[in-house]
């Protein structure tokens, strides 16, 4: 891979000012204290407790035990002079069966950490639900049951109450397609399901979701807060035979679904007819479009890397390639024929290839579909096989490799007109990374998993280089 500088064009590039630098994390991948102060269940506690669905078994009981290392990690997001940091609410700390009853303990934690962060300097971007779903209400049918959407704009409102004097910017979901097609779709996800059908109700039910809690924390937040969902965005390429008709499908199904109820206020015809062999959508009721295409401030963007795709012949097996949480199938409910292609090199540890191109597509095309639609990178970042060096160190030179490039896409997007707000580096923490358990580490700070002893790592310097002097450092050589 390419590590030098030389060869980019991208030497001395200026962000913004404004421009809103830092990193993210996730309750469940980071906080540990699973069953501590009246948290209750959720369903990645059962789905990590299930054999063979997490590697190595691991849970996410202890994490980085950031519940308890909290006021830690806000120093060393302020040393690193970040401006932002965005993290998620567990839903059952608030509501540990996921309705009625509110447990206290939970809102006091989020209190303390928004707090920490206020008196650091930290801008707080809360995310409501990062996968976290308590277990009561999948035991009542999940996210395929309407009830659900209900429950989570009660959550919201709670926490809106609760926290809405001091949080400006609100996300309602990180990435409902996640949620909808690998929890109830290829079943790689908690709870594990695997139907068609109901991955396409969670869906709508993830959208209603959205709308309904922006609805509930409108009425209780402070006036000028943000609204924001964060979609993580299929950036399908046309790679042989009926390309182009395969990226029309996944672009239906992983990104417009989204896109459009929330955006549009409608479903696409395309992704019914699609799908019509599935379902007839009867489960979106009147009022529902509107009430999902309620306003957002800011569109959340989580890109990691590109697909290539065709439509399969039909001969022999279909080929497929280890694609953002793709490896275990393809949960694409009415794409059925689309076949994802290898893609070369380089790669990070996770398998997924390395396209900053890619990012800037991305970016562009929001912008084109999207006319005045601010965005902010939600998330966007690189798990490597970090190697602790005798000097103790980690130097990371292929991460930070990764970030340069990005944020140089990032930049030339800006310059072509996208109203990017900010970027968030997935991850501030090595932490939980769902099914692969503790095995891939994303953090910009590394984390000792035996003792919990957190090190930056060189890809964290770089960043606070360019978060101090909004200039893009060259990255380190490698060696
Ligand atoms: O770790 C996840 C995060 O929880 C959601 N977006 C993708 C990351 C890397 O897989």
């Amino acid at each position: 891979m390419t590590t030098g500088s030389a060869d980019y064009r991208d030497s001395g590039l200026t962000f913004p000012d404004g421009f809103l630098f830092g990193s993210a994390t996730a309750s469940y991948q980071i906080e540990g204290a699973a069953a501590e102060d009246g948290r209750g269940p959720s369903i990645w506690d059962t789905f990590a407790r299930t054999p063979g669905k997490v590697l190595n078994g691991d849970t996410g009981d202890v994490a980085d035990d950031h519940y308890h290392r909290y006021e830690q990690d806000l120093d060393l997001i302020r040393d690193l002079g970040l401006d932002a940091y965005r993290f998620s609410i567990a839903w059952p700390r608030i509501q540990p069966t996921g309705s009625g009853a509110v447990n206290q303990a939970g809102l006091d934690f989020y209190r303390r950490l928004v707090d920490g962060m206020l008196e650091r300097g930290i801008t707080p971007i809360a995310t409501l639900y990062h996968w976290d779903l308590p277990q009561p209400l999948e035991d009542a049918g999940g996210w395929p049951a309407r009830d659900t959407a209900d429950r989570f704009a009660d959550y919201a409102r709670i926490v809106g109450e609760a926290l809405g004097d001091r949080i400006g910017t609100w996300t309602t979901l990180n990435e409902p397609w996640c949620s909808a097609f690998l929890g109830y779709g290829s079943g790689v996800h908690a709870p594990g399901r695997v139907s068609e059908i109901e991955s396409l109700r969670a869906a709508h039910h993830l959208n209603l979701a959205h709308g309904q809690a922006i609805t509930a924390l409108r009425g209780v937040v402070a006036a000028d807060a943000q609204y924001s969902v964060t979609l993580n965005f299929a950036v399908a390429r046309p790679g042989g035979p009926g390309g182009k008709e395969a990226v029309r499908q996944i672009d239906a199904i992983a990104n417009r679904v989204f896109t459009g109820p929330m955006l549009k206020g409608a479903y696409p015809e395309d992704l019914f007819a699609d799908t019509a062999a599935i379902t007839d959508w009867a489960f979106v009721e009147d009022g529902d479009l509107a009430a999902i295409a309620e306003p957002i401030d800011i569109l959340g963007v989580n890109y990691y890397n590109t697909a290539s795709v065709q439509l399969w012949d039909g001969v022999g097996e279909k080929r497929g390639d280890a694609n953002h949480n793709l490896s275990a199938g393809t949960p694409y409910p009415g794409a059925d024929r689309v076949e994802f292609l290898p893609l070369p090199g380089p790669k990070t540890a996770m398998g997924w290839n390395i396209a900053p191109d890619g990012f800037e597509e991305l970016l562009l095309s929001l912008h084109r579909q999207f006319p005045g639609q601010a965005l902010m990178i939600t998330e966007n970042g690189a798990a490597f096989d970090d190697v602790v060096a005798e000097d103790g160190r980690i130097h990371d030179v292929e991460r930070t490799d990764f970030l340069r490039r990005h944020f140089a896409a990032a930049h030339r997007a800006i310059e072509q007109g996208v109203d990017l707000r900010g970027y968030q580096v997935w991850s501030l923490l090595d932490n939980y990374e769902w099914a692969y358990g503790y095995s891939k580490r994303f953090g910009i700070v590394r984390v000792d998993f035996d003792t919990l002893e957190r090190t930056t790592k060189d890809s964290a310097l770089w960043y606070s280089q360019l978060v101090k002097t909004h200039i893009l450092p060259d990255a380190p050589a490698a060696g």
